[in-house]
């Protein structure tokens, strides 16, 4: 096993006896949510996992060890953000690991350590993609290339309209990454159901997303796998009031200058604000529901 790994026993065991395992980021919690519904969240997601009959394993980076499942201290002080974690995609885990630090794991950051511990599905809110306004920024996820290359499935409600979506949508058929509608053949878009873009692929069961990973993955071909279930209509946004929100903090962080790494997580809480927390229910609920698929496709796989 890889030295930098540690995997809490409840999940070492599901894995070893077949068990099936969900796995969870982290970075969600202390840069996507604030606190106290990060803490909550994660919990409750925890619970749905659990409900469904697989086992939770949320990811993070602690005094630099590559963490599969954290026990409930080690949740909250990630979420009250005591542990003073950075946010980690695949480029910050070096120097997390040589000198002991800790690391909230993006999407890409949470793919890398699950596939080191033969998890193979993941559930989240949204992924990254390409940003607007790409073309000046070259602002692109590192989430895109770690679905490129590692094999893991990331079950999201889309992705968000701070992003490009037509673009991210290239980007993934460029890199060939299958990104499979969970009961629609449009591409949701995270706090509604619809981006306007239709998907190659549509597939209405767990078991169906479960053959076509096996498929992927037991023919040799590498990398991941979108799965993207919109969210519940009953939690849905207007799509144009989280424009409105989306447009003006947009604008907000190029007048700020905010670049890399500090953009995404700027945009969700602008929003989050400007919406007046309906943002944040719409996101917990949709958590919720991906969490509950993960669990769904873990155990048919
Ligand atoms: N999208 C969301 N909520 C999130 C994120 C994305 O709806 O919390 C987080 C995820 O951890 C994702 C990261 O991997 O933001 C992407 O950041 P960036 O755009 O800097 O790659
Ligand atoms: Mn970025």
């Amino acid at each position: 096993m890889n030295k930098y790994l540690d995997i809490s026993e409840e999940v070492a065991d599901a894995i070893t006896t077949g068990i099936p395992v969900v796995a969870l980021e982290s970075t969600i919690i202390t840069h996507g949510m604030p606190w106290p519904q990060n803490l909550e969240t994660a919990l409750k997601v925890e619970n749905a996992v659990r409900e469904e009959g697989a086992i939770p394993a949320t990811i993070a980076i602690i005094k630099g060890r590559l963490k599969v499942g954290l026990t409930r201290e080690e949740l909250v002080s990630l979420a009250n953000g005591s542990l003073k974690p950075i946010k980690a995609s695949r480029r910050d885990f070096p120097a997390l690991m040589a000198f002991g630090g800790n690391g909230a794991t993006t999407v890409a950051g949470t793919m890398i350590i699950a596939e080191m511990a033969a998890i193979h599905v993941f559930a989240t809110g949204g992924i990254g993609g390409v940003h607007r306004g790409a073309e000046k920024s070259w602002d692109v996820s590192a989430d895109l290339e770690e679905l490129a290359r590692t094999d893991v499935a990331v079950v999201c409600a889309g992705a968000k309209a701070i992003l490009d979506i037509p673009k991210t949508m290239e980007y993934l058929e460029t890199k060939g990454v299958p990104v499979i509608g969970y009961g629609t053949s449009e591409l949701p878009a995270f706090y509604t159901q619809h981006s306007g873009v239709e998907l190659s692929l549509r597939v209405d069961t767990p078991r169906e997303i479960a053959m076509i990973l096996r498929a992927k993955w037991e023919s040799g071909l590498k990398g991941g796998v979108v799965i993207a279930n919109p969210i519940p209509s009953q939690y849905a946004m207007s799509e144009t009031t989280i424009e409105g929100a989306i447009q003006k903090a947009i604008e907000e962080s190029e007048h700020k200058g905010l670049k890399g790494a500090e953009v995404t997580p700027y945009l969700l809480s602008r929003v989050a604000d400007l919406t007046g927390g309906d943002s944040l229910d719409s996101n917990i609920a949709l958590v919720l529901n991906n969490a509950r698929l993960a669990a769904k496709i873990a155990k048919e796989y």
